[in-house]
């Protein structure tokens, strides 16, 4: 189990169409582990593989975030299915565009299919910040982030500010 660095915005990589995964073995656990390792340092309550750099279609998860009681799930090859019509609007963040937040408004239940952390075939109904989560993380899968929801000037000033503190990390 290990922490990896995570990407953030702007970045290639981030853009990128994540694949299906074959099978459920070693190889993705050892991610899902990783993943959730670095998930908990960051410290959030959800991470897509390609933001440690690996185009999979893997995601995980752990809204409780009480260190004593870690509800960890894991999403393998996460499919949504019957998106509600009802929206609803939460503020918005991401481990890839840092200390940036927005309201961003998203359907407000959904059911997802997926595979679990044994590759068993599994579906999830999801209201609330779980619907959200959901959302924002298939969102990865396709190198869609939440601040392409936004005006293009809202957008760009954020995407300006990360670029300036990346040229800064570089000098230091
Ligand atoms: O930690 C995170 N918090 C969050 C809050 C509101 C909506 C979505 C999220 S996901 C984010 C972690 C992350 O960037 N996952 O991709
Ligand atoms: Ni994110």
């Amino acid at each position: 189990m290990s922490v990896k660095k995570i990407l953030t915005e702007p970045n290639k990589l981030l853009r990128q169409i994540s694949k299906s995964v074959d099978k459920v073995g070693d190889a993705e656990r050892t991610l899902m582990d990783d993943m959730l390792d670095t998930m908990y340092d960051a410290p959030g309550i959800g991470l897509a593989a390609i933001q440690i750099g690996v185009p999979k279609r893997i995601i995980v998860m752990d809204l409780g975030r009480d260190e004593d009681n870690k509800e960890p799930r894991y999403f393998v090859n996460p499919v949504i299915k019957n998106k509600n019509e009802e929206k609803a609007k939460y503020e918005e963040g991401c481990l890839s565009v840092p200390d940036q937040f927005a309201e961003i408004e998203r359907p407000n239940s959904c059911e997802v299919e997926y595979l679990d952390y044994n590759g068993k075939k599994q579906v999830l109904k999801a209201d609330g910040l779980l619907a959200t989560c959901i959302q924002h993380e298939m969102d990865h899968l396709e190198g869609i982030l939440f601040i392409d929801y936004l005006s293009k000037l809202k957008k760009s000033m954020i995407i300006k500010k990360l670029s300036k503190i990346k040229v800064k990390r570089e000098i230091f």
